[in-house]
């Protein structure tokens, strides 16, 4: 009988060590499979555009960079350490949904409108807004139209298939009793070379697009980019559905680098940060509370992405501001300024 409960007590004393070491193995990495897969392969998967200047835009050399390439650098230095661990894959507007859905990536980071019923679709989880947008319409200055209500019945317009563009457009059109030619191609380029060539009277797109593709055309100062603007375009990344964990460090990671520009931090004084006397300055750059802990990661986890890749000032500066590419924040400015930049606390 003694021995049998020494048996017994000695299979309890394993099985509890056993326990408290998968307790301690990363309790978020194994809620979630999307963060234990990156850690695993060691870099982040992240989906963009095929090129677009401001947003996401590889160079020669196959550096990406822009806002929406930010936010991806950003999970990467808050899970692994290191911003430059993201490895990118260019999508289509048409492409980038069930590249996620499949598994191809694990953030959609790619100019992309948060709608009803993306949203809702099986699959797709928004996680917030890093870029507040609007549709516009490009036309050829020599056409001598200033205002979409100079639109005549029977004009074309060049515009990007899977997209919000091509709904909106069309909703636009009907609404003002105009008949339209849709011109359609699933590759960027391909709209802007069309457009570029003469085969439309118009390119539609977001605003920020159309700023950006503007830089391409041979001629940009032969168009200009009509005032009106027919739709809201909340443009944010994207994470598979069913993977709350994950999906709180995509969604945070994006709110700090706003919080930490409506706090002053940024990219050269984060470090002495630490010493602030403001409590929520301090936890921010992890100096105080355990925010790291709740997501699963280590409490330097916002300090690195502020320290990385800046604040979400610094980004908007270094890829749309600096680059000509929209000069001025509009909308995008900080609530604390009058733009619309406003995320929940961290704390
Ligand atoms: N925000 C819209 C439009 C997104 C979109 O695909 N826009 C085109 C025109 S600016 C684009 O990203 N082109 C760049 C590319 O395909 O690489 C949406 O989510 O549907």
């Amino acid at each position: 009988m003694k021995k049998m409960f020494k048996h017994l007590f000695s299979f309890f004393a394993i099985f509890a060590v056993v326990m408290l070491v998968l307790g301690t193995e990363t309790m978020a990495a194994k809620k979630s499979k999307t963060l234990k897969n990156t850690i695993k392969k060691g870099f982040v998967r992240c989906g963009v555009s095929q090129g677009l200047p401001g947003f996401s835009n590889a160079d020669a050399s196959g550096n990406w960079t822009g806002v929406d390439v930010d936010v991806c650098r950003a999970v990467a230095a808050a899970v692994l350490g290191d911003a430059g661990k993201v490895k990118f894959t260019p999508l289509s507007a048409k492409e980038r949904f069930t590249a996620l859905t499949a598994g191809e990536i694990d953030i959609l980071s790619r100019n992309t409108t948060w709608t009803l019923s993306r949203d809702a679709d099986i699959g797709l989880t928004f996680v917030g807004v890093n870029f507040y947008d609007g549709q516009g319409f490009m036309v050829r200055k020599a056409s001598g139209i200033t205002s979409t209500s100079q639109f005549k019945s029977g004009l074309s317009a060049c515009v990007n298939i899977g997209t919000t563009t091509e709904l909106n457009m069309r909703d636009f059109f009907t609404a003002n009793g105009i008949t339209y030619e849709p011109v359609v191609f699933e590759k960027a380029d391909e709209v802007v070379a069309a457009y570029d060539s003469g085969r439309c009277d118009t390119y539609t797109t977001d605003k920020s697009g159309l700023a950006a593709q503007r830089t391409k055309l041979s001629n940009p100062d032969d168009h200009i980019v009509l005032p009106e603007t027919i739709s809201k375009e909340p443009l944010g990344p994207v994470v598979r559905q069913g993977d709350a964990v994950w999906e709180d460090i995509v969604r945070w990671s994006l709110n700090v680098m706003i919080e930490a520009e409506e706090y002053g931090i940024n990219s050269s004084n984060a470090d002495s940060m630490k010493t602030s006397k403001n409590p929520q300055i301090k936890r921010l750059v992890g100096a105080e509370g355990e925010l790291g802990a709740a997501l699963g990661l280590d409490n330097d986890w916002s300090l690195r992405i502020i320290k990385q890749v800046g604040n979400y000032g610094e980004s908007y500066k270094r890829n749309i501001a600096d680059t000509g590419i929209l000069p001025t924040r509009g909308p995008n400015e900080l609530w604390t300024k009058g733009g619309l930049l406003y995320v929940p606390p961290a704390r």
